[in-house]
């Protein structure tokens, strides 16, 4: 793999690049911004509303969420790592590895901790493992999760298979508990679900493009698209952009991990 310092609307990223692909890194966040094969096809969505401040959580590509998923905690909605900037740690085993470590204590979290970001590009896929190390002397508990944006052509011809089984929280109605029935979950307004007990693998159909996507080590799939309604309210999408992506997300969302001092745990997820 070959590494690349560049900007990109003034924020600082790592360009990456293999025989058969590319991807753009931003310190900021650590954030998978775009990721091509050969064909040029981009396979990420980045709203053109972005906001590239510095501190602001990018709108797009793969947000890491740590350490807290979304508004479950008293920690900021989803945590502080999507709005820190970290450290290009160089390639180890052919993946790139971004680093971020602390205490969390400005951000009310008061943990010692290393997190990692190996982001790895084998043959047509794009691999983003997420490691979580405790360097305290005290056990501490997490959620996480990578919130992929996933580009489609219409949302309204999009489809994930592989969830069937698999029960869910449906965050739209409540955070009440359903089972899913339906061979495939489409997209009919605001989506924002939680999947837990995921095990196989899933894939998200566009129209004639199909993307695989597999996890390890996280034990849920978080799928969200705001729909019409939602996307108006949000500021950095433009108020036609809820037909441009769905959100697959690994996530350790209902069972947070609880690591003891010197203990490590990672999740990953691979698209391709
Ligand atoms: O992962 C789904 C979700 O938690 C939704 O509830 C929605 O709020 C989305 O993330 C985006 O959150 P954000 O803070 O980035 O606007």
């Amino acid at each position: 793999m070959q590494t690349e310092s560049v900007s990109f609307r003034g924020t600082p990223c790592i360009r990456l690049q293999t025989e058969g692909a590319t991807a753009l890194v931003s310190l900021h966040g650590a954030q998978v911004l775009s990721w091509r094969l050969a064909d040029g096809r981009e396979r990420l969505f980045l709203s053109e509303r972005a906001v590239f401040d510095g501190n602001t959580a990018i709108r797009g590509g793969i947000p890491v969420i740590f350490p807290q998923f979304g508004e479950r905690g008293l920690l900021r909605k989803h945590g502080f790592a999507r709005n820190r900037s970290w450290t290009f740690a160089g390639v180890e085993g052919g993946q790139a590895v971004l680093a971020l470590s602390g205490d969390g204590s400005d951000a009310g979290w008061p943990h010692p901790f290393l997190a990692r970001l190996r982001i790895g590009l084998p043959g047509e896929r794009l691999q983003v493992a997420l490691e979580i190390g405790n360097t305290g002397t005290t056990p501490f508990a997490f959620t996480a999760a990578l919130h992929s944006y996933l580009r489609v052509d219409d949302i309204a011809h999009a489809a994930i298979e592989g969830l069937q089984g698999c029960d869910f929280e449906d965050s739209v109605n409540g955070d009440t508990l359903h089972r899913q029935h339906d061979y495939e979950v489409t997209f009919d307004g605001e989506t924002d679900r939680i999947y837990n007990d995921v095990v196989a693998p899933l894939a998200l159909l566009d129209g004639a493009h199909r993307l695989d996507i597999e996890q390890d080590g996280f034990g849920d799939v978080v799928v969200w698209n705001p729909g019409e309604h939602l996307c108006a309210r949000i500021a950095d999408l433009a108020s036609d952009e809820w037909r441009r992506f769905a959100c697959v997300e690994a996530g350790q969302v209902l069972q947070p991990v609880v690591l003891g001092p010197g203990e490590r745990w990672s999740g990953v997820q691979r698209l391709g």
